[in-house]
């Protein structure tokens, strides 16, 4: 049974025009030429000059003047679209990033029956409406940055991507400080791997790392019996909170989404296969985090084309 959560918009304060919203958040490391920092990742183009994070940059842009997001507002007159004019296009539908409702799944007309921002595409299952806002978007641009936790990760090609193909292997920014409600889908491929048990990826959610190795909890898919799983991690401890079966196998080199929510006291994990879902389940949170998100690996080389945070 796909069972979700409906998550309230703490930072809508942002949305509604408080200046410096964008800046909560030092990116690591400095941002290079053409990109500002947002929510503590680099995003391309240019600062908010308005601070009303209406305009000019940011996944809570509205798109500027074109487009079906577009209020009609003053500071409008220049878009994100056009201010960043031949910016990154995850999903490859004409629609840049910053424009684009749902920059991780292909939707060149942008349909958003229920006029929330957040597309069609990538509306989240079973319960419309839960989700108020996008919040951060990862392409994985060669700017972004990331903490290492074990592993061997690399990033290139607007890609994450770790070839340890045994153990486990974290990559987060705890400096998000997302707190307990987030939502946060991943779109991720399998490689090969030596575990003959587990072969997990992934999203991590409420990542603590206040003493390493970090905490935290693991929304993910095992490509071994084809599962979907909740894990926690706490003080050196694992533990699998729950477990249901998928209703498609996972095959290396094809792309998944895995989408992790948590809000209060549960988790929910859900596993997409072409834009269905394929399985889900839901556990108790029993673990007093708050923090950031992450990615993460076990028994498996994998790869992560993007990563999205909402509320
Ligand atoms: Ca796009
Ligand atoms: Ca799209
Ligand atoms: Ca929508």
């Amino acid at each position: 049974m796909t069972r979700w959560i409906p998550v309230v918009g703490l930072v809508a304060a942002c949305a509604a025009g408080l200046a410096g919203c964008d800046d909560a958040n030092a990116c690591r490391p400095t941002c290079g030429a053409g990109f500002t920092c947002y929510y503590g990742v680099c995003v391309p183009g240019g600062p908010d000059a308005a601070g009303d994070d209406g305009g000019e940059i940011g996944p809570r842009d509205d798109g500027g003047d074109v487009g079906p997001r577009d209020d009609g507002g003053a500071e409008d007159a220049v878009s994100s679209c056009e201010a960043v004019g031949g910016a990154h296009d995850e999903d490859g539908d004409g629609i840049p990033d910053e424009c684009d409702d749902c920059p991780e799944v292909s939707d060149p007309g942008q349909a958003d029956a229920d006029g929330d921002g957040i597309g069609d595409a990538c509306e989240f299952p079973g319960d419309p409406g839960r989700v108020s806002e996008r919040v951060a978007f990862l392409p994985f641009l060669e700017s972004a940055g990331w903490v290492a936790e074990f592993g061997t990760w690399w990033r290139r090609d607007d890609m994450l991507g770790q070839d340890q193909q045994f153990a486990g292997a974290n990559a987060f920014d705890d400096a998000w400080g997302f707190g307990d409600d987030v939502v946060v889908r991943t779109i991720t491929s399998w490689g090969t791997g030596t575990d003959t048990t587990y072969r997990l990826s992934g999203v991590l959610l409420r990542v603590d790392a206040r003493t390493p190795p970090s905490d935290w909890y693991y929304c993910c898919a095992n490509a071994i019996g084809g599962t979907v799983q909740i894990w926690s991690f706490q003080a050196g401890a694992f533990d699998l909170l729950a477990e249901e079966p998928l209703s498609v196998s996972i095959n290396s080199g094809e792309w998944y989404g895995v989408v992790g929510s948590a809000q209060g006291g549960e988790i929910a994990c859900a596993v997409e296969s072409a834009g269905s879902v394929v399985g889900s389940t839901v556990a108790g949170a029993t673990l007093p985090l708050s923090g950031g998100i992450g990615v993460r690996t076990y028994g498996t080389a994998a790869v992560f084309s993007s990563v999205t945070a909402y509320r």
